[in-house]
């Protein structure tokens, strides 16, 4: 299961089973239609989703990053010295490095990614980068449950790093499964940093998911490009439109792509009909208040000790610890 990378061992822990068309046709075959997020990001996908986090209209990014670069000495210190630092995702940004760079200490560095290729080549980087910190990659769903690896120096507690919000993108349900993999993961005395968008004016939020330049649009529909490349769909991406709605009840932005007329798809030998007008949902951005995130956690074992915003209190960096 280990394997030699560049000097950094990768614990491989992916899921084996091509899942992606089983899925599809599950997401298609319910009502209403969707389609799972996580799909989003094959190479195209992550290039657009690298340029939304450019954008103007899209606040999240360059928020959480002056957030870090403001108060990244103090969220090191709340961590603590000889920790075991867990990224869930890749961690090749200036968000890691910012928390690296100030740590007392730090013991280890485990980036937990499910796409090999870019969790091998930011490992390697970052190993080079900080030689006295050991880095252990590890190939994983973080949405569900596996093993820290063994460090040759043995880590005082292991912290959680969840930059980006991206759990904004789960249900808090699937929230609230995901932040329950943390307590035992970590154990008493562990914690975890994490990085949560916050509910504001309606204005503000949508524009950041329909931007003008429309590169959420393609990021969107590049979903149906994926599935006609790899599935062997045949779906219009000209008879699909971008739909980005701010429900402010549930505090979510919802992200779908609408059928423009009555119109059928084939997806490896299935057909689908989709009505005038009938949205397959892509996408839900939860947006929480600092003090509902936290009564979330709270659900899952982990207790606030501290939280940083930007000025306009659009973005919150929350710490937790996890307490018996
Ligand atoms: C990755 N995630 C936090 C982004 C978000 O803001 O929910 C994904 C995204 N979808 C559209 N724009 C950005």
């Amino acid at each position: 299961m280990y394997e030699e990378h560049q000097g950094t061992a990768l614990l491989d822990l992916k899921p084996q089973a091509a899942v992606f068309l089983d899925d599809v046709v599950e997401g298609l075959s319910q009502s209403p239609k969707c389609l799972p997020c996580k799909y989003f990001y094959d190479e195209r996908g992550s290039q657009l989703f690298d340029r939304i986090c450019e954008l103007d209209e899209y606040y999240l990014t360059r928020t959480e990053l002056a957030i870090m670069r403001q108060f990244a000495s103090e969220m090191a210190e709340q961590i603590g010295p000889g920790v075991m630092l867990v990224e869930y995702g890749s961690g090749s940004s200036i968000k890691t490095r910012l928390l690296l760079d100030h740590l007392p200490d730090p013991v280890a560095y485990v980036p937990v990614d499910i796409s090999q290729d870019h969790l091998e080549q930011t490992a390697a980087v970052l190993a080079d980068d900080y030689p006295n910190i050991e880095v252990l990659p590890v190939c994983a769903d973080f949405t569900k449950e596996f093993d820290l690896p063994l460090s040759v120096r043995e880590p005082s507690h292991a912290a959680v790093y969840f930059p980006g919000s991206t759990i904004g993108n789960f249900t808090p349900d699937e929230a609230l499964e995901l932040l329950s993999h943390i307590a035992p993961l970590c154990g008493t005395g562990g914690g975890l940093l994490i990085g949560v968008d916050l509910q504001k004016d309606l204005e503000t939020i949508e524009a950041a998911y329909d931007d003008a330049e429309g590169v959420t649009a393609d990021f969107n529909l590049n979903l149906l490009r994926r599935i006609n490349e790899e599935l062997g769909g045949d779906f219009r991406l000209d008879q699909f439109r971008h739909r980005a709605v701010y429900n402010r009840r549930l505090g979510r932005v919802e992200l779908g792509l609408v059928s423009q007329g009555r119109q059928h798809a084939e997806v490896a030998g299935e057909s689908f009909l989709f009505e005038d007008g009938e949205e397959i949902r892509t996408e839900y951005s939860h947006k929480y208040t600092v003090d509902g995130f936290a009564e979330l956690a709270a659900e899952a074992g982990l207790t606030l000790r501290r939280h940083w915003t930007d000025e306009d209190l659009r973005f919150a960096v929350l710490h937790f610890a996890v307490v018996d």
